[in-house]
């Protein structure tokens, strides 16, 4: 029988490079995001299988009317891939514009909680799954990342509690959490500066969209006794920094 995704974010990046996955594997895919122009592209190149829903994620309010306005093919969502999200420019606490931060929560956290809420009950009936897109900053301190960090944290730690309260319902939950990918987030923290997000990337070979796409499907196809809690990614060029200390007379 013929499986759903929905995908929020999946107007680029990871969220466009799984919609194009699942709907090569011959998946219905509902795809959300803000951007009408994108998801008409994405219908046109993925035809009939797509379906493309205006939905502002962080318009809590509006998430069960524009999910249950889905024609009844579309309707019976399968698997959740909770993907939408973005990071503020990276910039110590001190200095960070409340606003950037705030609006983090909401798209990271808020609307990742009201989307999940609205779906569990079908997911239920269908013992479908839940994948969601927190990130290495979870685990691993950065400076310039606390609220982005903090948000994926708290999706890592949604999932696994989430886990607990779907116990015995057969519903799959998964935390994913790359390192670097080269998409459109980076363009996003570094505020719209195309150099700085090409230097970020410039002499390594960050992860694609496509190698994070391979992992929801894969995920997302194991056999339904199986469930991988947490499953984190690194290109290989990326690695970890270690502590700091801070000595008196230094200057950074
Ligand atoms: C972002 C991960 O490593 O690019 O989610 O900061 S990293």
């Amino acid at each position: 029988m013929t499986k759903t995704v929905l995908i929020t974010g999946a107007t680029a990046g990871i969220g466009a490079a799984t919609a194009r996955r699942f709907a090569r594997e011959g998946w219905l895919v509902v795809g959300t995001g803000r951007r009408r122009e994108r998801l008409d592209a994405l219908a046109a190149e993925l035809g009939e299988a797509f379906h493309g829903l205006d939905l502002d994620i962080r318009d809590i309010e509006a998430i069960p009317a524009a999910v249950d306005s889905l024609s009844e093919r579309f309707r019976a969502v399968d698997v959740l891939v909770n993907n939408a999200g973005l990071a503020p420019p990276m910039q110590p606490m001190q200095e960070a514009d409340l606003d950037a931060s705030l609006n983090v929560v909401q798209t990271n956290i808020s609307g990742l909680i009201a989307i999940t809420r609205h779906l569990l009950p079908g997911l239920i009936e269908r013992k479908g799954a839940v994948l969601n897109l927190s990130s290495v900053a979870a685990t691993y301190p950065y400076r310039g990342g606390a609220v982005y960090a903090a948000s994926k944290a708290f999706v890592r730690q949604f999932s696994l509690d989430l886990r607990c309260d779907l116990h015995g319902t057969g519903v799959r939950v998964t935390s994913i959490e790359p390192g670097m990918v080269e998409t459109d987030f980076t363009l996003v923290r570094t505020g719209g500066d195309q150099a700085a997000s090409d230097a970020l990337y410039a002499g390594m070979d960050p992860m694609t969209g496509d190698d994070i796409a391979d992992t929801l499907h894969w995920l997302a196809t194991l056999p339904p006794h199986l469930n991988i809690n947490t499953i984190e990614l690194m290109p290989v060029s990326q690695s970890f920094a270690g502590f700091t200390v801070a000595r008196e007379g230094a200057t950074a």
